[in-house]
């Protein structure tokens, strides 16, 4: 069976390689402007040498594809552009494509006052702990608790009837994720067609192409509905257009229904055609007949104004967002709007190149590859594959300007979706971001630091009302609106709706961003502020206890224990999570101010406070302890492992730095075991790379692909939710490179199974950017990038000599590792190759 074939992607993806500059970052040390050019010149004398047929051959190891339509939603192609998304389902005569635009959420403005009465518990609360009654503290918690999140929407699906002769053959669909298009074909009665898809970010629409290779074989009705309330119309100038309103709340609750007597969101979807040789006529939808091509664009727009601005009377007008959009697609041919898109695109994929094999991709569909995976086959592309589909979706669901990634990313066909598919802070939010600084797509944290910065806005509030602090608190989810309230309208299990932690945890990001590029601009004038604006926070929920500061409430989402009196308990005072979290914040705040040359005296009080923060302590099964005392879990194999916060994605425990906790961490993992739900086992990938052990996180990354992977390579949870799918390409990038220490390791926990491979682009904290070789298992070269120039510290298990380097400044061994440090200049490529 031959893979899917291609026509412009071809013929961009050899444009992109002949682009100069794509071929000097590739080989920067070796090829001078000239060289390049002239390689490039060389190339292209060979591709037109090379017939269109050879092309095509080479199989496309970013190719998922399959030979027959989606069955259902988690068979369907995700597409998007960070704000419009869609999943393809790929039906011969009557295709789907269901649509997202990701600012479509119910409700407004967020209540920030809808339980005045809530910090009058505080005490009471505190008081029930230090008395070990913990059921009486759990039901005043809940009498703290405020309203639940909002809902992200649907926002409707396009259909294509096609009126064909007779049955398909030579059916394929795919996703071509180095170009992120998604291509449809099929042959009946002799007559080839082709249905191509994209979504454009820097056009802001779909497009939808249609082809025939017959003249006039092409005949199609395409219409729109949604599961919303909605009507479609047909323009004036025939655009098919979707639009509707949503209510302001969709649970009937007093809590939602107060959003600020806001009336809810607008929205427009509208089709366009923008050419075809057939004929258009139109009734209640669009009809082509007799084409042997059509070009539609879609674009899509709401009322969403901002978190603070009511989406209905302070709403943006949709209407014209739609219109601007169509019109500034429709001036652009296709090719022109393609190419735009493909270089885009290619700009953020093209900086990373993961292989682990040189056999070429088999020839067989992806769901029968991963079948095949599931049952023992192994599959060296798939890995890698499934790895850049990660990249893949961040790049389609998360764009500067946008809006961040949510449970669901932008992909979402339900108005009642799992957890809402809203932002759940206490791991989901956080690793969907995971893998965006050291996978080489560091501007695609703008949403999530824009998110930060309206639940800073919002959590002062927060802070006041519900604990009369200062500060920004945020919890257990949020929302477009930036809520950062307790949830559980009174209701919620504290062990999720009370976790009050959200604030340091998500300012973990901030500073994370500026140890990744080293822009100080971005330090002093957006993450310093917010992360002292937690710490404000952190430094008012602490409370001290045996000498000991401690946090009273605590949790350790979601999990619960066995109290000494036999009840299960979900609340507790100074999780190891909660100390870890803040010992995390203040531990980046000081160095922060270290690196702003700021806030001496202020550094130093947090210090004092750190200092003084309740120790880790290792259990009676050698375990990490979870909960104030050694208690017994609810469920040992609980999908959280919170406890473990200071291992990933923090930088408390490591083997590196005290033996007896990183065991204490080892023996939680084994406890815990290697089960969980799809985030749980992507969560453990990295763990177990953080503890330097290769093997097991690659046996983890098996479980993953194996039991918690769709055939479209979404995650699950089950249901989808993917977090899983950023989990586990950060996991990866930790198992070849690490640097949250103070050093680059680099092939840390490479497993056994990749023996031979290279990585190259992936990032390192302090502006360097790194490319590795290796085989037999041991490093055989790499490159540094040094974007800011600098002290790199390399940190290795075989001996490396830096070339073109002066004498090492330090050399030492720290058995089993070897350190080479050397000084950097701002846009130097320094070359490490394997001693002999
Ligand atoms: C947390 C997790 C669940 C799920 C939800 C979205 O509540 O415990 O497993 O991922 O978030």
């Amino acid at each position: 069976m031959q893979q899917p074939e291609f026509h412009e992607g071809v013929i961009c993806h050899v444009c992109a390689v002949l682009n100069p500059r794509y071929l000097r970052e590739k080989f920067p040390l070796r090829l001078n402007c000239g060289m390049t050019k002239l390689i490039a010149l060389l190339c292209l004398f060979l591709f037109s040498q090379t017939s269109l047929a050879q092309k095509i051959a080479t199989p496309n190891k970013y190719l998922l594809w399959y030979k027959q339509p989606a069955k259902n939603w988690n068979e369907a192609l995700p597409i998007g552009n960070g704000r419009l998304g869609a999943m393809i389902f790929g039906n011969v005569s009557d295709e789907l494509i269901q649509m997202n635009e990701e600012t479509l959420w119910t409700g407004g403005p967020a209540n920030l006052n809808p339980n005045p009465n809530a910090s009058q518990y505080l005490q009471p609360v505190r008081d029930a702990l230090y008395k070990d009654s913990v059921g009486a503290a759990i039901e005043l918690l809940q009498k703290m608790q405020g309203p639940n999140t909002s809902l992200y929407q649907p926002l409707g699906d396009l259909y294509i009837k096609q009126t064909l002769s007779g049955e398909a053959t030579n059916y394929t669909r795919d996703l071509d994720i180095s170009k992120a298009i998604s291509t449809t074909k099929f042959t009946v009665d002799g007559v080839e067609y082709t249905r191509e898809y994209f979504t454009s970010a820097p056009a802001q629409v779909m497009l939808v192409k249609l082809t025939a290779t017959k003249k006039g074989a092409l005949n199609i009705s395409l219409g729109a509905s949604s599961p919303l309330t909605y009507e479609t119309t047909v323009a004036s100038n025939k655009d098919l257009v979707l639009s509707g309103k949503l209510k302001g709340y969709l649970y009937n609750n007093d809590f939602t229904a107060a959003h600020q007597g806001c009336a809810g969101m607008r929205y427009q979807m509208r089709v366009r055609l923008l050419r075809t040789d057939g004929k258009l006529t139109t009734d209640s939808i669009l009809h082509i007949s007799n084409a042997s091509e059509a070009i539609f664009i879609v674009g899509a727009a709401t009322s969403y104004n901002g978190f603070d601005k009511c989406p209905d009377q302070n709403g943006k007008d949709e209407v014209a967002a739609v219109l601007k959009d169509l019109k500034n697609a429709e001036d652009k041919t296709f090719v022109q709007l393609l190419l735009a898109h493909i270089k885009d695109y290619q700009s953020y994929f093209n900086r990373l190149d993961f292989s682990i094999t040189d056999e070429p991709a088999p020839l067989m569909p992806t769901d029968e590859r991963l079948q095949q995976y599931k049952q023992g086959t192994q599959d060296p592309n798939l890995e890698e594959l499934y790895f850049q589909f990660g990249r893949y979706l961040l790049i389609s669901c998360s764009r500067p300007g946008g809006i961040a990634a949510n449970l669901q990313g932008i992909w979402n066909k339900e108005i009642y979706p799992p957890w809402s598919s809203n932002y759940t802070t206490n791991i989901n939010l956080q690793m969907n971001y995971w893998p965006a600084e050291m996978c080489n797509l560091s501007e695609l944290t703008e949403p999530l630091i824009h998110q930060i910065k309206n639940m800073a806005a919002n959590g002062k509030s927060t802070a006041k009302n519900y604990y009369n602090m200062k500060g920004w608190a945020a919890h257990h989810n949020s929302d477009i609106w930036a809520q950062t309230n307790p949830v559980g309208d009174s209701s919620g299990d504290p062990r999720w709706a009370n976790w009050a932690l959200g604030s340091p945890w998500l300012s973990q990001h901030l500073y994370e961003h500026y140890r990744f590029t080293g822009d100080k601009k971005f330090l002093q004038q957006t993450a310093y502020p917010l992360m002292k604006d937690a710490a404000t926070f952190c430094l008012d929920w602490l409370v001290e206890k045996d000498g000991w500061l401690v946090t009273a409430p605590s949790t350790s989402p979601e999990h619960a224990y066995r109290h000494p009196n036999g009840q299960i308990m979900t609340v507790t005072i100074a999780s190891a999570m909660d100390m870890e979290i803040i010992w995390d914040l203040f531990t980046n705040i000081i160095e922060a101010s270290k690196a702003l040359g700021i806030d001496a005296g202020y550094a130093k009080m947090i210090e004092a406070k750190l200092a003084k923060l309740r120790p880790l302590q290792i259990g009676k099964k050698g375990n990490l302890q979870e909960w104030y005392g050694d208690f017994e879990d609810e469920d040992p194999h609980h999908r959280h492992v919170s406890q473990l916060f200071g291992l990933h994605p923090g930088r408390e425990i490591s083997p590196l730095l005290d033996t007896a906790i990183a065991n204490a961490a080892k023996t939680t993992l084994l406890v815990r075991g290697d089960g969980g739900t799809g985030w749980s086992k992507a969560w453990k990938i990295n763990f177990w790379a953080r503890l330097l052990d290769g093997d097991h996180a690659y046996k983890m990354y098996g479980e993953l692909l194996k039991n918690s992977t769709m055939n479209n390579l979404f995650d699950t949870h089950p249901p989808f939710q993917i977090d899983g799918n950023f989990g586990a390409t950060s996991g990866i990038a930790e198992m070849l490179l690490q640097s949250h220490l103070d050093a680059i390791q680099l092939l840390p926990a490479l497993p056994a199974a990749w023996q031979t491979g290279h990585m190259i682009g992936l990032k390192a904290r302090g502006g360097f950017t790194v490319d590795m070789w290796w085989e037999d298992g041991k490093l055989t070269r790499a490159l540094v990038h040094s974007a800011k120039g600098g002290e790199c510290r390399i940190l290795t298990k075989e001996s490396i000599t830096v070339l073109d380097v002066p004498k090492p400044k330090k050399r030492s061994k720290a058995n089993p590792y070897h350190v080479r440090y050397f000084e950097t200049r701002a846009g130097k490529v320094y070359e490490l190759r394997a001693s002999n």
